[in-house]
């Protein structure tokens, strides 16, 4: 008797973590401009947002967009957005301050590019 209630408590306990756990888990994919023009750009713009909730990032340089994974619950897609600006690089959303601008590799210097395309 007892052993069949432990057992049914160990269910109900399994099942509910397991419950929180894909909750946890659910991840979110979208994709955004953000200004770029080298493989310097595209490291730094990765490691910007490598960090706790973000699942997976990759920078496409042709098409100056970033794809990422992110779990909502852990990160806010605006935060995402601060983190490129603080790394010096714009975004769909929001720019990066002139002084961050001006503190990455003068070949990084996308706004340049981006104004005259
Ligand atoms: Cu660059």
């Amino acid at each position: 008797m007892n052993r069949i209630f432990i057992s049914f408590l160990l269910a109900v306990l399994f099942f509910s973590a397991n419950t929180a756990f894909s909750q946890d888990k659910k991840t979110i994919t979208t994709s955004f401009w953000v200004g770029g023009v080298c493989e310097m750009c595209k490291a730094r713009i990765e490691r910007a947002v490598d960090v706790k909730g973000v699942r997976n990032a990759n920078y496409d340089l042709e098409h100056h967009t970033l794809e990422i994974t992110y779990v909502p619950s852990k990160i806010s897609i605006e935060k995402i957005h601060v983190l490129l600006n603080e790394a010096g690089h714009d975004t769909s959303v929001s720019k990066s301050t002139d002084e961050k601008y001006d503190s990455i590799n003068s070949c990084c210097h996308y706004r340049e590019l981006h104004e005259n395309h």
